[in-house]
Formats: C-alpha cells, structure tokens, sequence
C-alpha cells in the first residue's frame, strides 16, 4: 500500500463533507510541521514549551490551503465554473492556485499597492483574473458579496463555510502530534476565520472524547492578536481605515466576528493587539534564534504569547502553539528592510579575500 500522503481531505476525509463520488481538489495542503521552539524560551528566561505550527509550508505558502482545498472541491462539486474572493493576498494567491488545479476561474479583488510582492508574483504566475480597487480588503470583501448575487461565482472567502472545514484540520494535526491539546494557541486575527476553525477542530475533537466537562478542559485558551492599527477586537468596533505593515491583516470588518467572540467567551481567551515595530521584532527573533521565516502577520502570534508569559497571564511549565500564518517570502521587502543595517561584504573572488573575510567574522 502507499503511503503518499494525499493532502488533508484524504487524511481527515471522515471528518469533512464528502463523499466516495467527490473529485478532491488538492495540492497536497496540510501536514504542516509543528516546530519546538528551541532557543527563544532561553532568551526570555521563562520554562514553558512554545510550539510552532509553521503554516507557511504549505503548497502557496500560507494556511489558506486547508480552507481553499475544501472550498474549491465544494465548489467543483456543485458546478461552479468560476470563484471569487477580496484578498489582502494570501487567499488570492491560494485561490488561484486552486482554481488551476481544478480547470475553473478564480476573480480575485485586492487592494491595489497594498498587497505584499511574492503573493502579487503568486497570484499573477496562477494566471487568476486580477482586480486591483483603489480601496482596501473591507471594501473588496463587500463588493464580492454584493457581485455575487449578480454573477456565477462562488465566494470562497472563509465566509464560505467549506474554507472554516478545511482549517480546523490544522487542530486535529497538533492533537494528533501532541497526543493532548496544548493550554494556550495564539493566533494572529483579521478576518478572524482561522480562529473560528482552530477552535471547531479542538471542539470537534474534545468531543469525540467524552461528555462537556472534559471537553472544556480538553481545548486550549484562545488568544487572538491583531494589529494595533487594525483591531477591532480590541476597541469592539469595526476599524474605518485599518493600517498596519503587516498588511495580511490590514483589515478593519472581521467577517467571523461573532464566531471569534464566542471561541474568546468558551475558551476563556483574550484578544489584543500590537504597534508594528512589536510585530516586527518577534517577526525577526523567529529568524535570528529559531531559522523560520514567516511573514511579519505570522509573528502577531509570538508578539502575544510573549507578552503573556514575560507578564505571567500565560503560566510557566504552559503549552503554547503559535500559528505561523504564512511564509516569509510572501514579503521579500520587509524583510530586507528589517536588515537594512546588515551590510553583506562584497569582496575580490580571491582566496586571500574569502579568508579575510572569514577571519574577521569569527
Ligand atoms: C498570513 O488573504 O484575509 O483571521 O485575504 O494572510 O483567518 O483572516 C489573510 C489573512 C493571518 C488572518 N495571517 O487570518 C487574505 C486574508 C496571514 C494572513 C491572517 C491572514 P484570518
């Protein structure tokens, strides 16, 4: 028998809507690996195990896959010839992607400047139908609500209930590596889709293990991290003009806003948020102590389990699972600006010069 690991529908297939009739639309999402954190507990002096779970491996680089495979099935599945959705870049690239794969189209709306270079590059390579609206992720999200009433597309935004499905599948995967859940997963919040899905898969498998007293000690405490210039769940109203660096969250108008509240009311979670030069240094750490790469929203989710343990809300001898969003070449620009100070030596192609080199480093 093989063992090719299929993507994540045929790996939790009795646990997703489909059938033994339905055409998988996959590229091998999910599987993602859930990485130790091994020097950063050091550096901050504190005895807890941070875990992260690097989404950013996935087939387009983000955990938009897991959504966008179950979306773009459902979506072949009840014929639809076309799919669309407003993107701050990662669920455009990720669409597109799908769409290929299944032969349909995909019509994505992105804010125009304000998407980061490699998901603009993705996108454009996976030859989606791109609309650029001088206006940002918010007013974009509308208008796909509004066209598709008037045109054949299926929105596979995570207001598609398919894309939720797929993603709580990262759940079942660190419970099923860890064996138990961990006590606390952060998570950085835009849409707040991601956060609705983690917490139906640890509900969906605290279940499956017994009556509601030990479920509710079977999920971890939700923390959800935003922005500081694009929180609404920290001021409890919707953002006008959300801005922030970390543009994969520059979003104002959560659409899961009341599945977020209530993962936040069970869990016994929090939400809060973080200035841009905060997001950026827990963005760098991830690089210079551990070797991952994310992109700077990923690193929300560090920025907050950080601050929660140097202040003791997050307990020592705590699990921690941090979701890393997406990967880091997803913006190649800010991360050469966040080593604008590092200045490579450019040399003679010389022995005596490499071994200078060298020497004045060591
Ligand atoms: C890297 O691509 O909304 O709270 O249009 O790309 O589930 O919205 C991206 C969101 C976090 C927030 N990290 O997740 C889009 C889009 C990264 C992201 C989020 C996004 P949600």
């Amino acid at each position: 028998m093989s063992t090719r690991y299929a993507g994540l529908i045929e790996r939790y297939r009795n646990r997703l809507p489909v059938d033994d009739y339905t055409r998988i639309i996959s590229i091998g999402e999910g599987n993602t690996p859930l990485i130790q954190l091994q020097n950063i507990p050091s550096i901050i002096a504190k005895d807890v195990d941070i875990y992260v779970k690097f989404e950013g491996l996935n087939p387009t680089g983000s955990f938009k896959d897991r959504g966008m495979t179950m979306a773009v099935t459902k979506a072949v599945e009840n014929g639809s010839q076309a799919i669309i959705c407003a993107s701050t870049g990662n669920t455009s690239a990720s669409a597109a992607a799908y769409a290929v794969r299944a032969g349909i189209k995909a019509f994505v709306l992105i804010p125009d400047g304000k998407i980061a270079l490699g998901k603009l590059a993705q996108t454009l390579m996976y030859d989606a139908q791109i609309i650029q609206i001088n206006g940002n992720f918010d007013s974009g999200m509308s208008l796909v609500k509004e066209i598709s009433k008037h045109a054949p597309v299926t929105i596979v935004n995570s207001i598609n209930p398919f894309r939720i499905d797929g993603q709580k599948t990262a759940a079942f995967e660190i419970i099923d590596e860890l064996g138990y859940a961990p006590d606390y997963h952060c998570l950085p919040v835009g849409n707040a889709g991601n956060i609705t899905a983690y917490w139906k898969g640890y509900t969906e498998y605290a279940q499956d293990q017994g009556d509601l007293k030990a479920v509710v000690s079977k999920r971890p405490v939700m923390c959800g991290y935003q922005a500081a210039g694009a929180a609404p769940f920290i001021s409890g109203k919707m953002v006008d003009n959300p801005e922030t660096i970390a543009t994969a969250i520059r979003i104002g108008r959560p659409q899961s806003w009341d599945h977020a509240w209530n993962a936040q009311k069970e869990s016994a979670g929090w939400f809060d948020c973080f200035s841009d030069e905060k997001i950026l240094e827990a963005h760098k750490m991830l690089s210079h102590y551990e070797g991952i790469f994310c992109e700077p929203a990923s690193a929300t989710s560090l920025a907050g389990a950080l601050k929660d343990i140097a202040s003791g809300k997050i307990a020592e001898g705590s699990k921690i699972v941090c979701t890393l969003t997406g990967n880091g070449l997803k913006d190649p620009d800010t991360a050469i600006n966040q080593c604008k100070d590092s200045h490579p030596v450019t040399i003679d192609a010389t022995l005596d010069a490499v071994k200078k080199a060298i020497l004045d480093k060591m």
